[in-house]
């Protein structure tokens, strides 16, 4: 019987195809089943057919009970309503005077659906606008009762839930995923005590000492105001001129510069609070206290260029990894580690730990590890979630408080402030990803989109009328009793923070060869891009106080004639001890665990070796994906094989080894192919290891691939997979120019 629309082509497109796809993305399209009201049934007007869309359930009914892609055994959907809850019986037309009339004012549901539609978007970040996140918990496994009273730091075992978000600072929210760029790392715990909001970078110093040059600094980073570009990048004039001009940014310029800003994958990164805080126990005794987040798989970035191939490979790499990572059950996981110090000990640093721009090395004062976290669960909507997350640093339960720091002073401040025009209300405490998950009652009322209900005559304390108004607790927050300096108000920066390279070279003396190259080449790019001649040569002035040797490299890749004279220093660089712990590949793990291995194949590449690689690969932890010039192939088994990426869409960039395994035939075929050999040429340029058969190695030919170490026989997958494990360092001298 024919039961469709007279108009086809203006039906919706049927849910029950997209609830065919499979995988992670099965999730986002399974039909709910917590279903409160029954769907009508779908009336077939015979007066006015025409204005009838085919109800997707009606259409699927349509194709008959033995055709298996659009059989819903479970459905029950709920009536699609208006916001005031009347059901809509026709959600593809209009209502119209007539059939080829004007459209009526009073179709109040074209006008209501419109109307939010046009109001979906807030103003998104000021900074950080990129992010991704994900829900996990937080498990304490060392106590520090001796030192707070935060049940969060004190109930070991106790499992809190979290919700983490990691971005990018300077992009905008629909910006890629890899620019060089500092990493937001921000945990909400949602404690018995109330929110602890940990809103850290994975940069464990910032650019500026004084919250006051905050917005300074952002206009400068941002795109410039005029021409609105570069967006998601530091490389311009206006990031570079405010930096010259800023000397105290040069120890934050180090790490900028480094591998830390262009990691691998949100999963590999280092999380710090950054400032210190300070621990408060139950005898009202404190305690300074700086907090660490690192990540179980290790620390691991990517190369310069490897980076920016990702940008065009893939826009969203690193929101895809957490989320792929997630739904596949290897969850991230990090330790939560504290180095604790007293005001004694701060007073024999040969720096103020009050200025952010300053780190306490580990060899200073060690890392204990208190806890872990996991997170374990993807968001179920983005915009309820991670986009209307509202993290404050002045989020804390009694027990933690804060330091003097005038950049954290400052951020005490600024985050609520931002959050009140960022998400249109006072009352976005009430969005459930920003609801503590412990009973909180106070006298604040109203304002716009109030979801409380609040009953009874009392809103105001003191009261005497009501027995349950809210009253104060007297073991609720206390700041640490500190006994104030004496002095003078004024707009000052402390004698203490006036030493701005020191660390700056500490971090700089303190890394590898490898990771000084990379380095010196990074500045050399960035400021290549800077046009103003006098910017450029006022930062080479600064790197002298940082290094000489550094200095001199710059100034060679920017081909400057002579060293530029070094600004006035307010007080001359000490040389401090090294410290190793602030490398990033000293310090990598050597490990595949978490990590994704790529093998290119086609018809009749070899079953058994692909077979053979696969299960090395996965017994190291790490996934395999193949790779193929079209998405289904033969291998030599005659069996049809799936395949992940067809070949154009899946550069070797995203993958952190490659084998090739290819038939003599195939290899001929591919080693004329453009992507095939920017497949190879990539993945040893961006030194990773590489295994390859007979076929394969025509490939490296036809890509010009030397052979090195790093290169193995597809046959030695165990050989292959312990080099997959790192990087190939030794390599990168022969394939790159480095500053
Ligand atoms: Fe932020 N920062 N910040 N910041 N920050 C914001 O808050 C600010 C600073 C950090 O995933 C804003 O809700 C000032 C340091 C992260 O939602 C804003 C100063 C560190 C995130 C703001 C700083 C951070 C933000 C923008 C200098 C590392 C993203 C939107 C005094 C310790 C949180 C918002 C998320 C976001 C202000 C410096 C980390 C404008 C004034 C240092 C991870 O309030």
């Amino acid at each position: 019987s024919k039961k469709s629309s007279p108009n086809p082509e203006k039906n919706a497109v049927l849910p029950a195809q997209n609830a065919n796809k499979q995988g992670a993305d099965e999730k986002f399209h399974q039909h709910r089943t917590d279903t409160l009201v029954a769907p009508p049934a779908p009336k077939k007007s015979a007066s006015n057919p025409q204005r009838n869309a085919v109800l997707p359930a009606q259409h699927a009914n349509e194709r008959g009970a033995g055709d298996e892609l659009h059989q819903h055994a479970n459905e029950k959907h709920p009536a699609l309503t208006t916001n005031q809850g009347a059901p809509i019986s026709d959600n593809q037309n209009s209502l119209r005077a007539t059939p080829h009339g004007p459209t009526l004012l009073e179709d109040f549901v074209l006008r209501e659906k419109i109307t939010h539609f046009d109001h979906e978007r807030i103003p998104e970040r000021i900074v950080h606008a990129r992010g991704s996140a994900a829900h996990g918990y937080f498990e304490l496994t060392k106590s520090l009762a001796k030192y707070t009273r935060a049940k969060i730091l004190t109930e070991v075992g106790e499992k809190t839930p979290v919700f983490t978000r990691f971005s990018t600072v300077a992009g905008g929210a629909g910006s890629i995923d890899t620019p060089r760029d500092v990493r937001g790392f921000a945990v909400k715990f949602y404690t018995k005590e109330g929110n602890w909001d940990l809103v850290g970078n994975n940069i464990p110093v910032f650019f500026i000492q004084d919250a006051i040059k905050f917005p300074d600094l952002v206009h400068a980073v941002k795109m410039e105001p005029d021409r609105a570009f570069p967006q998601a990048a530091t490389a311009h004039d206006t990031f570079w001129d405010f930096v010259s001009l800023m000397p105290e940014s040069m120890h934050m310029i180090m790490w900028a510069m480094s591998d830390r800003t262009i990691p691998r994958s949100l999963r590999m990164m280092e999380g710090f609070g950054v400032h210190s805080f300070r621990l408060v126990n139950t005898e009202g005794n404190s305690i300074f206290v700086k907090f660490h987040w690192r990540p179980k798989l290790g620390i691991q970035s990517t190369v310069w260029d490897e980076a920016v191939k990702l940008q065009s490979a893939d826009n969203d790499f690193h929101r895809r990894d957490l989320f792929e990572a997630i739904e596949s059950g290897t969850y991230p996981e990090w330790e939560l580690s504290v180095q604790l110090f007293t005001e004694e000990d701060a007073k024999q640093f040969p720096f103020d730990h009050e200025d952010a721009t300053k780190l306490i090395p580990e060899e200073l004062i060690p890392l204990t590890v208190i806890g872990r976290m996991v997170l374990d669960r993807w968001p179920d909507n983005f915009f309820a979630e991670t986009e209307q997350v509202a993290f404050c640093p002045a989020n804390v339960p009694p027990g933690i408080d804060f330091s003097n720091d005038p950049l954290l002073q400052g951020r005490l401040f600024s985050y609520l402030d931002t959050q009140l025009s960022r998400l249109g209300s006072p009352n976005f405490n009430q969005i459930p990803v920003n609801a503590p998950k412990c009973p909180f009652a106070n006298l604040q009322r109203d304002g716009h989109m109030q979801m409380h209900v609040p009953k009874g005559r009392v809103n105001y304390d003191p009261s005497s009328l009501q027995g349950d108004s809210p009253r104060e607790e007297p073991e609720g927050f206390r700041s640490a009793a500190i006994s104030a300096e004496q002095g003078t108000k004024q707009r000052v920066r402390a004698e203490s923070f006036a030493d701005h390279y020191s660390q700056a070279r500490l971090f700089f003396r303190s890394q590898s060869k490898v990771e000084q190259a990379h380095m010196a080449s990074a500045l050399t790019f960035e400021l290549s891009k800077v046009g103003t001649a006098h910017v450029r040569e006022a930062i080479v002035g600064h790197l002298r106080h940082v290094d000489q040797e550094l200095a001199k490299r710059v100034a060679n890749g920017l081909g400057l004639a002579n060293l530029p004279h070094p600004p006035h220093a307010a007080l001359p660089p000490i040389d401090m001890k090294p410290s190793p712990a602030l490398q990033l590949i000293g310090k990598m793990k050597e490990t595949l665990e978490g990590r994704t291995v790529g093998i290119l194949v086609d018809d009749d590449s070899d079953a058994a070796t692909v077979k053979a690689l696969r299960k090395m690969v996965e017994k190291a932890g790490a996934r395999v994906k193949l790779v193929a010039p079209k998405l289904g192939v033969k291998l030599d088994d005659g069996k049809l094989t799936g395949v992940d990426g067809q070949l154009a869409g899946t550069p070797s960039v995203l993958f952190d080894a490659v084998a090739i395994v290819l038939s003599a035939e195939a290899g001929k075929r591919l080693a004329t192919n453009g992507s095939a050999i920017d497949f190879i040429r990539d993945a040893f340029g961006h030194l990773k290891a590489i295994a390859a058969d007979e076929g394969g190695q025509l490939l490296l030919k036809a890509g010009r691939v030397i052979k090195d170490a790093g290169v193995f026989e597809a046959t030695n997958a165990e050989g292959f997979v312990k080099a997959a494990k790192t990087r190939q360092w030794e390599r990168e001298p022969k394939v790159r120019l480095l500053a």
